[in-house]
């Protein structure tokens, strides 16, 4: 990033990604904050770094303590959410007070505390099931779950606080995220950090429709990296970009994978698929390439093979 030496605040920063992110910042010797309700976030996650931040344990719907933690800050990395679609699914308003609210809350605390920039995590999901191929950002959106209304909603609070407050704002769509920490402990939690788990434990993954479904998986520190660019690209004030890689692989080829990184012979369970599953994903990052000159880094290869280093430490 072109100015070194800040002070940020990354709410959800107990999170997978989140977390990451933290650590990165502190690598380069900025000064962070964390504000985390831990409600799906761990504070075991920021092990490595939690002498060297300020934490708070909270949510970003306190204004009082969100002010607080915002206050002297240069950024804000927004990252705090109920990540779950099917928590939003089953809880649509309980999730909107979170995902919409709390994020209109730390867009305003930018406002109060005059805040440079706000990087907003959003995601993949806003596209649906839009058949056309790569996603392109200025596809119109078709969200399909409660989980991708809210992620738009804030996307177009971002864009009016960049026009009508002068609040700067960056959006990035992630797509399919992986890497260390990434918790496999519920059915919906990404099918790497599943396959990882069933790799270690020599147990057969279980393929949701016939495996053809293809993803762009990006690995997590290219997703840190695309936040620090970011944040410190000037001319990246209002954009939304697509995080991903350009490349996809199927499920089924991504099992394959796996299973060679592991050195397992594991047949899949070919199972019905998931209502609502998308058949193909994969990223248009040219728009990144150019506004923040993001690339990704880390091929799937590698990112796998370090993720399952990961996995096998948590055994
Ligand atoms: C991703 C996001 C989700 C939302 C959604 C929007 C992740 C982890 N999830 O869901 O938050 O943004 O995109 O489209 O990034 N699968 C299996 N076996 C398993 C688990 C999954 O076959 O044990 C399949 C699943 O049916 C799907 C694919 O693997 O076809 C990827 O599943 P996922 O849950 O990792 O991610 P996705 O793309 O459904």
């Amino acid at each position: 990033m072109a100015e070194k030496r800040f002070r940020a605040l990354v709410t959800g920063g107990a999170g997978f990604i989140g977390a990451h992110l933290v650590e990165a910042l502190v690598a380069d010797r900025n000064q962070v904050t964390v504000i985390d309700n831990l409600s799906s976030g761990k504070l075991s996650n920021l092990d490595n770094v939690k002498d060297r931040i300020d934490f708070i344990r909270g949510d970003i719907r306190e204004r009082e303590l969100l002010e607080k933690a915002a206050r002297g800050c240069r950024y804000i990395f927004h990252l705090a959410a109920v990540v779950s679609v099917t928590a939003t699914v089953t809880d649509p308003v309980g999730s909107a007070r979170v995902n919409e609210l709390g994020t209109l809350e730390v867009l305003e605390a930018a406002r109060k505390c005059e805040i440079r920039r706000v990087i907003l995590s959003s995601s993949s999901a806003v596209y649906g099931d839009d058949p056309r191929l790569p996603k392109q950002e200025q596809m119109p959106p078709r969200p399909k779950s409660p989980y991708a209304v809210q992620k738009l909603v804030n996307e177009h609070y971002a864009a009016l606080y960049n026009d009508l407050y002068g609040v700067e704002t960056v959006c990035l769509r992630y797509f399919n995220v992986y890497g260390p920490r990434q918790d496999p402990s519920s059915p919906y939690s990404g099918v790497i950090s599943i396959f990882m788990k069933q790799a270690a434990d020599k147990k057969p993954p279980v393929i949701y429709g016939d495996g053809g479904q293809t993803r762009d998986f990006v690995f997590v520190t290219d997703v840190v990296r695309a936040n620090l660019l970011a944040a410190g690209a000037p001319s990246a004030a209002g954009d939304i970009l697509n995080i991903g890689t350009g490349k996809s692989i199927s499920i089924t080829e991504l099992w394959n994978l796996v299973a060679g990184i592991a050195g397992v012979g594991l047949k899949p369970e070919y199972q019905p698929p998931r209502s609502g599953d998308i058949r193909h994903s994969v990223a248009d990052i040219g728009r990144a390439a150019r506004s923040v000159g993001y690339r990704p880094e880390v091929d799937l290869a590698s990112g796998l093979a370090e993720t399952y280093k990961w996995c096998l430490q948590q055994q």
